[in-house]
């Protein structure tokens, strides 16, 4: 319903009228889109008590960078963009990030920021928080709009969902300056101004050449792999997709967020055996994946040196080729290319060779086998495979909590370690390897999903975004925070040998991250054993209750940089 206030014109004249903060609320909810994520402040503190009126749900963060990895990740759940609403310059550059990191993560994002007077901004005459955010903003995200005018309001949003959804999905940028908040008009009109975007992400249908030639490759296969990617998470074509692999016979190898799309403990999944199915494959088939760092750009020592063929399926034509030949390019969106797929295969589809199933398995196997009695340790102070093997225990104990996870090792061991076993379950850094995402995470998939979240956190990751812990307790929310502290990035160990003042890397030692927690009334745990963090887990998703556990981690048992040492530049002077 449109939202209207009845203002008396000239005496005898009452016309119903709306504005610019109205038409913006409506505009939201004509959409569907129901939960804003934001920092208030002028000139958008009465759109957020207004938008909370009219039954949007506001979820107000400490900081703006916060908000926006949650309008993110919102958009990863959802399909729909997240909304983040921020004050101009100094606010809307703190929400710039999360924008920059949706549109490289290709998750629906709009960016909605209000700002100062354009006559002042580009006249440069120091306006309050004076920036030309627009311009600044453009070559950051996938599209970037303004609206003057509050008749525009409803368009401006129409054109942002589209932009925001459609095709590859990106991060949006919506200038609102403050003038417009206030711009009245006539109620009727206003109403009429509104756009509900009809089918806003429309079918990409492949063509019938495309997916034949993408069978015929994978036909050919004597050894073939399955990569599947966040952009097969996202599509939420998840029966297609296992019906499509189980069909195929063929190993898979979920990415980092596409781990749970097939349960990570599938027969035919081959994450323990990555670098085996990498190297030795012959032809790869990548769903909703890039041929980005993450997969070593295609080419080099971890693909080995059997030549290979790439069968590439995204709904963006500009991926094929990015780094290697695409032998069989087929774009579309996921859900009607795996469908098409499916069909094309018809009733009868020969297995992959027997040996080379059964060369994954048996790698597989063995790599599982070895880790095994790691994953049982009680060690204290724990080490990360004690602690993460009561953390994957848990996990499969409670398939539908989602896992939020951010750092260096406590990342990379935990990817590794922790099966997920449901679609759209484990959220992380994302293309980027971002530290920050964590609270703003966690919050979103509590609030989007209503399911209780695990925010496997270490201790420097967990800085970027701790303050939201206050956010946390503000809206009760069911989310258990273990912080993996091992005093520092990497590794608590390092010392300055130089000087008085601590290491780069290192923090104040013994550091107590569950009293931040009590601060605000959730409750604090400090866990110095597999067994005691187990309990303490266990309690918090039984209750509910906004939890965090300070979970000490041996300062000498991380490695630099976790998986990713090889990418630091190595300088020749340090051998003198
Ligand atoms: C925004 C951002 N800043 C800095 C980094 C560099 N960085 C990578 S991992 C990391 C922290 C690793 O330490 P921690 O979270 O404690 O994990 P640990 O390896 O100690 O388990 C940092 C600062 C980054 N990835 N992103
Ligand atoms: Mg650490």
């Amino acid at each position: 319903m449109l939202n209207t206030a009845t203002k008396t014109e000239a005496p005898g004249t009452e016309q119903e009228l709306t504005d610019g903060f109205h038409l913006v609320i409506d505009a939201l909810k004509l959409n569907g889109l129901t939960t804003i994520y934001g920092v208030p402040g002028i000139p958008i503190t009465d759109l957020g008590r207004m938008a909370q009126a009219a039954g949007i749900r506001v979820i107000s963060f400490r900081h703006e960078q916060n908000a926006g990895y949650a309008a993110a990740i919102a958009g990863f759940l959802t399909k729909k963009p997240g909304v983040c609403l921020t004050v101009s310059a100094p606010g809307f550059l703190n929400g710039l990030t999360a924008l920059a990191h949706a549109t490289t993560n290709c998750f629906p994002m709009i960016l909605v920021s209000g700002s100062s007077e354009r006559e002042i901004v580009d006249l440069q005459q120091g306006d309050y928080e004076e920036m030309d955010q627009l311009a600044i903003a453009k070559p950051l995200c996938k599209a970037a709009f303004r609206v003057l005018h509050a008749a525009d309001i409803g368009i401006g949003f129409a054109r942002a969902i589209r932009a925001a959804v459609s095709g590859r999905p990106g991060g949006v940028y919506l200038d609102l300056p403050a003038k417009l908040f206030g711009q009245v008009m006539n109620a009727e009109a206003g109403k009429k101004s509104l756009v509900k975007v009809i089918d806003p992400a429309p079918a990409q249908i492949p063509a019938a050449s495309a997916v034949k030639r993408a069978l015929d490759v994978l036909r050919s296969a004597k050894r073939p792999l399955i990569i599947l990617g966040k952009g097969a998470a996202y599509a939420q074509a998840d029966e297609a997709i296992k019906s499509f692999v189980e069909k195929s016979g063929a190993p898979f190898l979920p990415m980092s967020m596409a781990k749970g799309l097939l349960p990570d403990l599938h027969p035919q999944c081959a994450g323990a055996a990555r670098s085996t199915v990498l190297k030795d494959a012959d032809v790869v088939m990548l769903i909703g994946a890039r041929l980005n760092w993450l997969l070593s750009h295609g080419k080099g020592k971890t693909w080995g040196e059997a030549p290979k063929k790439f069968i590439q399926v995204d709904i963006e034509p500009r991926e094929m080729d990015s780094n290697v030949e695409i032998a069989a390019p087929l774009v579309g969106d996921i859900g009607s290319c795996v469908a098409a797929l499916l069909e094309g295969m018809g009733g009868s589809w020969p297995a992959p060779p027997a040996d080379w199933v059964g060369a994954v398995k048996s790698k597989r196997d063995e790599n599982v086998a070895k880790m095994a009695p790691r994953l049982m340790n009680n060690n204290s102070p724990m080490d990360y495979h004690g602690a993460l093997g009561v953390l994957r225990t848990i996990i499969k104990e409670r398939p539908d909590a989602i896992l939020v996870n951010e750092g260096a090792n406590t990342l990379d061991l935990a990817r590794g370690v922790i099966d997920m076993h449901q679609p759209r379950k484990r959220l992380d850094v994302g293309t980027w390897g971002v530290m920050g995402i964590g609270m703003g995470s966690a919050i979103a998939a509590a609030i989007e999903t209503g399911k209780p979240v695990l925010a496997v956190e270490g201790d420097s990751a967990f800085g970027f975004s701790g303050m939201e812990v206050e956010t946390i307790c503000r809206y009760n929310l069911p989310i258990c925070v273990v912080i993996f502290n091992n005093d520092g990035i990497y590794r608590g160990t390092d010392v300055n040998s130089a000087g008085s003042d601590p290491a780069p890397t290192v923090f104040v030692k013994g550091s107590r991250y569950d009293k931040m927690m009590e601060a605000f009334g959730g409750i604090g745990v400090n866990a110095t054993s597999p067994d005691e963090l187990k309990r303490a887990v266990n309690a918090a998703m039984d209750s509910g209750k906004p939890t965090l556990i300070n979970a000490v981690i041996d300062p000498a048992s991380g490695s630099e940089s976790g998986r990713i040492g090889n990418l630091n530049p190595q300088s020749v002077l340090r051998k003198k």
